[in-house]
Parts: structure tokens; C-alpha cells; sequence
């Protein structure tokens, strides 16, 4: 069976990894739209070998699509995912809009893809940062239940987009040779002041909050709760954007509902696990590297560790490339598991 296809914001850093990845995944296509902004309508992608212009989203390109995967911005999903439900076609959202609607799911396959079956036409993919970290912790929940998790983010600037990435490497060029700058986008393009991200460590990602935390912190924790059906797991994160161009890194601390846990125990769950790599081998410096990540569709898991202090208390590294797990490859998995369980008509 073939399927009818859109892709919106085809040319975004997420769209061009959906079409990579739709393609290395060979997903059964019978007809690819690409769509975008009007801004970005015709430029011309190519798909297996193809062309294709790219042609600005309207409420008509729907007519005909079984499946649209979003990624546009948050305004793009709002006013357009529900055109697109009304044609008939079945949405995956990258953004943030509809996430935490009760009436849509929010899957990441290898934790929660039975959701799949309560949906209303729109699916929404969660936050790259909060999908590595369920995929990791997921498997110590079935196995060991989860009462904590504190985690700090170390997050590449791809998760800001195309011009985030511009702006990183133009920094570093014009600090190397003395040259003046200004900061315009990060850490957010939409908020008052702009810092510098090339050899820095900025503390913001997304929008400030009334409660203190950003946009993100807040994504992160709500969006786990949701997905692991955990209401009253407690949670809290702080994340951090550095000058790494790709791939997620996380500082992650659990406390299981069970203690007792070896280290080693955790080792082989992970290793087991489905979408994790376990790297851990100390003695030969082995743990999951940002740089060695892109490219890669899995979760990589090192530095398991045994708090000192408590015996339920564990800490880890995990690190997945944000444009693919975190992203592209999530949706493109939905589209999949969509497909698997006979729900695209
Ligand atoms: C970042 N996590 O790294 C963000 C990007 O809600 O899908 C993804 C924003 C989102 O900046």
C-alpha cells in the first residue's frame, strides 16, 4: 500500500531531514508534496532523484493527502492542521501547538505508540530534548518504576533552526578574526535581547515563564509526564544551549521506585532497549559523544553511574541527534507505525 504524502516546511533544518529520511526509510509514497511559507515557495528539492517545487501551503493543498507531516512553526500548525484534518488527512505535528491537548496524542513509538489509537487527526511529536530522554527512561520504568528525574540539557543550536546554525558559525569566524558582531537570533529569535552563542553556554531556550522556568524546561517536563502516562512524576530541568551545531546532550538523574539496581543491570536493560545504543565503557572512554551522533537515528546511553548517596538514585548521559529521533525520524517512525497498525485510510 502507497500513500499520499505533504511535507510542510519542506524546507526547514527538520523538512529537509523528513525528506532524507522518508527516503532512506523507502516509505511507501504514492504522491510528495512539499510545502512551506510563501516565503520559501519555489525552491526546488529534490526527492529520490526527483524535483520538486516547493508550493506555499494553503488549506487547498490538503485536498487528496492521507498523511501531512508538519513542521512550519507553531502559527503554521495552528491555523493549517486542522484544513488538513478537515480533507481528510491524518496530521503529524512537530511543533509545540496541539501537544498538550487532551485530545491529541503526543507518541514517541517505542514508549507509548498504543496512543497512536486514540487519535482525532492530528498526532503531536514531542520536543526533541523530552523524546531521547523517555526513550532512555521508559525501560527502567517498566522495569524498576520511576519516582525522579532531574535533568540538565546541553542542546545544539540546529534545534532553533537554519539560521541559528548561520549565526553560530559566523560568530565563531568573526571572534577568530577580531571582527565585530551582533548577536540577532539566539537564544530566541522573539524575545528582547540577543547573547553571544559561539564559545558561550547560554541558560535560555525558548520563552521565559511566569514560574521561572523557559518554554522549553516546561516542554520537557510536562510533555514527559504525558507520554509515560505519569502524572505525578516529579520533574525538573534546566536547559542550556551550546555552540554544538548537532545532536542533544543530556545530564540525566532518576530515582526508581525500586532500588537496588546494579549498574550493570541498567547496562544490559539498556542494551536491550529499543532506539538505544548503550556506549558505556569507562576503562576505555567510551560514552555517547554529540559529534558522534548525527547521521544516527538512535538514543545513545553512557556514564551510568549509582548515586553515592541513595540507593535508588542514578545518573546518565544520553545524547541523540536532535534533527532525527528528536524530530524527523520520530514523525517519520509515526508515519510508520500509523501505516503498521492500519490506521491510514
Ligand atoms: C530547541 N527543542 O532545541 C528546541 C527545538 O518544541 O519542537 C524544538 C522546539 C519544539 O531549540
Amino acid at each position: 500500500k502507497q500513500f499520499h504524502v505533504a511535507v510542510v516546511g519542506a524546507t526547514g533544518a527538520v523538512g529537509q531531514q523528513m525528506l532524507k529520511t522518508l527516503e532512506e526509510r523507502d516509505f511507501p509514497i504514492a504522491s510528495l508534496k512539499l510545502l512551506s511559507s510563501k516565503r520559501s515557495a519555489g525552491k526546488v528539492l529534490t526527492f529520490k532523484g526527483k524535483e520538486y517545487t516547493v508550493e506555499e501551503a494553503t488549506p487547498e493543498s490538503f485536498e487528496g493527502v492521507q498523511i501531512a507531516l508538519f513542521s512550519a512553526g507553531g502559527s503554521v500548525s495552528k491555523a493549517l492542521a486542522p484544513e488538513a484534518v478537515k480533507r481528510g488527512a491524518i496530521v503529524v505535528d512537530n511543533t509545540s501547538a496541539f501537544r498538550m491537548d487532551p485530545n491529541v496524542p503526543l507518541v514517541v513509538p517505542e514508549v507509548n505508540e498504543s496512543d497512536l489509537k486514540e487519535h482525532n487527526g492530528i498526532i503531536a511529536n514531542p520536543n526533541c530534548s523530552t523524546i531521547q530522554m523517555v526513550v532512555a527512561l521508559e525501560p527502567i520504568r517498566q522495569q524498576y518504576g520511576l519516582k525522579k528525574v532531574i535533568v540538565s540539557t546541553y542542546q545544539a543550536v540546529s534545534g532553533a533552526g537554519l539560521e541559528a546554525i548561520e549565526e553560530m558559525k559566523q560568530q565563531t569566524k568573526d571572534i577568530l578574526e577580531g571582527n565585530e558582531f551582533t548577536p540577532e537570533i539566539l537564544p530566541v529569535g522573539g524575545d528582547k535581547k540577543h547573547y553571544q552563542i559561539a564559545f558561550n553556554a547560554v541558560p535560555q531556550i525558548d520563552l521565559f515563564q511566569d514560574n521561572g522556568y523557559t518554554f522549553e524546561e516546561m516542554k520537557m517536563m510536562n510533555e514527559t509526564k504525558k507520554i509515560m502516562h505519569m502524572a505525578d512524576l516529579e520533574v525538573a530541568a534546566t536547559c542550556v544551549r551550546l555552540p554544538v551545531e548537532t545532536g542533544h546532550s543530556e545530564s540525566v538523574y532518576i530515582e526508581t521506585e525500586k532500588g537496588g539496581a546494579s549498574v550493570q543491570e541498567l547496562k544490559t536493560l539498556m542494551e536491550s532497549s529499543p532506539g538505544v545504543t548503550l556506549q558505556d565503557d569507562p576503562a576505555n572512554q567510551l560514552y555517547p559523544l554529540a559529534s558522534e551522533c548525527v547521521g544516527k537515528n538512535d538514543v545513545f546511553v553512557g556514564r551510568i553511574r549509582k548515586d553515592l548517596d541513595r540507593d535508588n538514585g542514578y545518573h546518565m548521559w544520553i545524547v541523540s541527534d536532535n534533527l532525527l529521533k528528536g524530530a524527523a525520524w520520530n514523525s517519520v517512525q509515526i508515519a510508520e507505525s500509523l501505516a503498521k497498525l492500519n490506521l491510514l485510510k
